[in-house]
């Protein structure tokens, strides 16, 4: 546990080869096709992180982006993936440390698009205390081709690089130099934990078979009570902030 801390601090991330058991990888799964499938339950909280197609006629989703379903399935929260993820981003940052926000990420078959290259952080409003852990939970078998996480290892606290949008409400990207970067192949039921500061990104899916993964965002007990006030609870909708 040490070692992985200490990797975590200096890297900005870490992978465990195993989370979750195969049978919880099962029932989690079920959940998460339930959830792709219904698109009127989800429909305030998804959108596609490769951007809206202009043509409404082709409504393939190629990165669907689910946030917060355990908004729609409460049991979600008592799995052991939500605990035991909880009890590692304690043991990385903290005991103060607490589930922000959860979000499914599927890469649909043959949709050949990667999420760019950035920092979560970028996403976020500003926080007093920086402090936080992604859990990204692989649910199939993930590599390069259909879109294991990749990672650029950070040497000192680099800041928030200047990201732009992808078009028609996209995922958030900057430029950065990706010569260093690691692909993360991961197990059913395996995990990488990043922080929120580590550029981070996924290349398309070439395969004929989903890419499902589950994410679970930790953060300071306190930060998180921070940003609800401000209005910030991750479901995706807009909120005037000021
Ligand atoms: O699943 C992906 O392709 C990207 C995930 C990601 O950016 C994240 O978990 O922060």
């Amino acid at each position: 546990m040490e070692t992985k801390r200490i990797k975590f601090i200096k890297d900005g991330f870490i992978k465990i080869d195993q989370l979750i058991t195969p049978e919880e990888v099962d029932s989690l799964g079920m959940i998460y096709d339930e959830l792709l499938q219904d698109k009127v339950k989800t429909a305030h909280l998804r959108s596609d992180l490769a951007g809206a197609d202009n043509n409404a006629d082709k409504k393939v989703e190629r990165i669907t982006q689910i946030m917060r379903p355990s908004t729609l399935i409460p049991e979600m929260l008592e799995k052991s993936s939500y605990k035991k993820a909880e009890q590692w981003a304690k043991d990385l940052l903290g005991n103060d440390m607490e589930l922000d926000f959860d979000m499914m990420i599927n890469k649909a078959p043959y949709t050949n698009t990667p999420t760019p290259w950035h920092q979560d952080a970028a996403y976020w409003i500003a926080m007093p205390d920086k402090r936080s852990a992604s859990c990204w939970i692989a649910l199939d078998e993930v590599y390069e081709k259909n879109g294991c996480m990749w990672f650029i290892p950070k040497t000192t606290g680099i800041p928030i690089l200047p990201h732009k949008n992808l078009p028609n409400g996209g995922a958030l990207y900057c430029e950065t130099d990706s010569s260093q970067a690691l692909s993360i192949p991961l197990n059913p039921g395996g995990c990488t934990f990043h922080d929120g500061f580590t550029l981070h990104f996924s290349q398309g899916n070439t395969t004929e078979t989903q890419r499902r993964a589950l994410i679970l965002n930790f953060r300071p007990k306190k930060m998180i009570e921070f940003e609800r006030e401000q209005g910030v609870d991750h479901t995706g909708e807009r909120k005037q902030r000021n």
